[in-house]
């Protein structure tokens, strides 16, 4: 296990609420209901560490983790509910706005994508960003036991086929059949200590 210290830090809800910037850190960002927090708790073995929602769209907080005391790993706001009011919107907008244009100790984002949907306009905008700031990106296509071995196969050639002019890397993954977490931690491994 690469995450033995693992604790929540704070949330966030508004820009001067984010923790101080230094060292290195991971987030999770993906459309609401993804799978984003479900995520978080598998790869780090921590039952119940990020919440899990009942109601999409109901995490519109930042939450940071401390994986040591200068690595972070990072749950964002989900996007792509329906039922929000525009002012939630436009919150969400405005601090995601502000923490990828002025988060330097972000190193790599790793996008929650549900494997039934695959990649979604909103995903592609998500990754033109980080990728705009010349950060790592790592897709894990989640709820893969939700699929056939051949759907599975299908949106992970999919979705390696849309990111083939970039450097970011897609697996299959699922929190509830415990599959691909070490493909996952491997490169979270790798984000946090790379020099
Ligand atoms: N079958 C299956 N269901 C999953 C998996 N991962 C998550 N889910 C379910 O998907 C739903 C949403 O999961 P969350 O982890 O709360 O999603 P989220 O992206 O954090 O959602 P928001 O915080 O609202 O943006 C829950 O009902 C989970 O149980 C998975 O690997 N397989
Ligand atoms: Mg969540």
């Amino acid at each position: 296990m690469i995450f033995p210290n693992l604790k929540f830090m704070r949330s966030a809800a508004e820009a001067h609420q984010l923790t101080p910037d230094t060292g290195r850190e991971i987030a999770f960002a993906g459309r609401s209901n993804a799978g984003k927090s479900t995520a978080i708790n598998a790869i780090t073995q921590r039952a119940g560490l990020a919440r899990v929602s009942r109601t999409p769209g109901r995490t519109q907080l930042i939450n940071f983790f401390e994986v040591t005391p200068d690595r972070r790993l990072v749950d964002l706001p989900g996007y792509g509910f329906a039922k929000v009011p525009e002012t939630v919107r436009t919150r969400w907008l405005t601090l995601m706005e502000h923490y990828f244009n002025a988060r330097e100790s972000l190193v790599g984002m790793v996008l929650i994508v549900d494997g039934r949907r695959g990649l979604g306009a909103q995903d592609v905008a998500m990754l033109e960003w980080v990728l705009a700031r010349d950060r790592q990106a790592h897709i894990l296509l989640t709820k893969a036991d939700k699929l056939n071995r051949r759907e599975a196969l299908r949106v992970l050639e999919e979705t390696r086929a849309a990111c083939s002019d970039t450097a970011v890397t897609a697996q299959l993954f699922s929190a509830h059949a415990k599959q691909g977490l070490d493909e996952a931690r491997s490169v979270m491994e790798r984000w946090l200590t790379e020099t």
